[in-house]
């Protein structure tokens, strides 16, 4: 199968690519940025603006992808500080990428959205199915290709397929995201020995490990349409609080010293967040499951955070 990433330099395309190569895809890597010393050396490695359409559909055009994993995108912290460029990357990228999709013929459209996408007052194990009132660009950039790939699937018959990402965690470099505190108590908690997280010990959302993340992505690409009553998915895994990820952190790194001092802002944006997601219809749907809690994901993250360190990478 041939398969096409957007924002492939990112921290789940990176991983994305090496997953999808074992499994014996064709991939082309493709991104705004430079091919990252992070990418597998065998992965052709293609500049793209997802907000220049022309840009979009001369790629595409060029290879034929089978299905496109459209992850390009501005996150939550980084697109409050630039609305705009959040906008353009976001909204107008994922109409480039849909629109490119429809002219060329692609059969499959991979998307992945976020807990952001969800506003204040819900409840605190959110179903799949509710008012989407986001309170940040990124949340709303995120409706809005939801609803768009809904639409394509509708009337273009679009193979539109999504899932609704927690903050996720992995030992890789994160890209302006909010959650982020969860991923630097580890990468920072083990290179430098510290690390104060910017919101309140008590702050509890939704994340998830990066290798469940990515079988997520390959599982709901895979299922069979049939199955599937929907095109968008909660999917879960853990929702620690920021305190029982410092303690977490701690028992395998027993010095490391974890304080918080909330940010007013970014506290805003966790706040806005659901304290956890239902999953039960990706679960019926297309058999979603996780792998990782709370600790098996440090047992496991703990000596990949130390190996990148070692090799200059972290
Ligand atoms: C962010 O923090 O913006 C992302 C997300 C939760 O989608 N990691």
């Amino acid at each position: 199968m041939k398969v096409l990433i957007t924002g492939a330099g990112g921290q789940v395309g990176l991983e994305l690519i090496t997953h999808l190569l074992a499994r014996g895809d064709t991939v082309c890597a493709t991104d705004l940025k430079e091919r990252p010393a992070a990418a597998p050396a065998d992965v052709p490695w293609r500049h793209l603006d997802v907000t220049d359409p022309a840009a979009v559909h001369a790629l595409v055009q060029q290879e034929q992808p089978d299905s496109i994993f459209h992850l390009a995108a501005i996150l939550s912290a980084t697109g409050e500080q630039m609305p705009n460029v959040a906008y353009r990357v976001n909204q107008t990228g994922t109409y480039n990428v849909l629109e490119a999709c429809r002219q060329v013929g692609v059969r499959q459209l991979i998307f992945t959205s976020t807990i952001a996408a969800f506003g204040p007052g819900l409840p605190d194990l959110v179903p799949n199915d509710v008012p989407m009132r986001p309170s940040t660009m990124y949340g709303v950039t995120k409706v809005a290709g939801e609803l768009l790939g809904e639409y394509y699937h509708q009337k273009w018959d679009l193979d539109f397929r999504c899932v609704r990402y927690p903050g996720l965690i992995s030992a890789g470099v994160p890209g302006g995201g909010t959650s982020d505190y969860a991923l630097h108590m580890y990468t920072d908690g083990i290179k430098r020995g510290h690390y104060e997280s910017f919101c309140h010990a008590d702050t509890r959302i939704p994340l998830m490990y990066m290798p469940d993340a990515i079988r997520a992505l390959v599982d709901l690409a895979a299922a069979p349409r049939e199955r599937l009553k929907r095109c968008v998915y909660n999917i879960a895994a853990m929702s620690p609080t920021a305190a029982e990820i410092a303690e977490s952190v701690r028992s395998a790194v027993p010095d490391v010293d974890l304080t918080f001092c909330s940010d007013p802002h970014r506290q805003a944006i966790l706040d806005s967040w659901p304290r956890a997601l239902d999953d039960g219809v990706a679960r019926d749907e297309w058999g979603w499951h996780h792998e990782y809690d709370l600790d098996a994901m440090t047992a496991h993250l703990v000596p990949e955070v130390r190996k990148m360190i070692e090799h200059g990478l972290l």
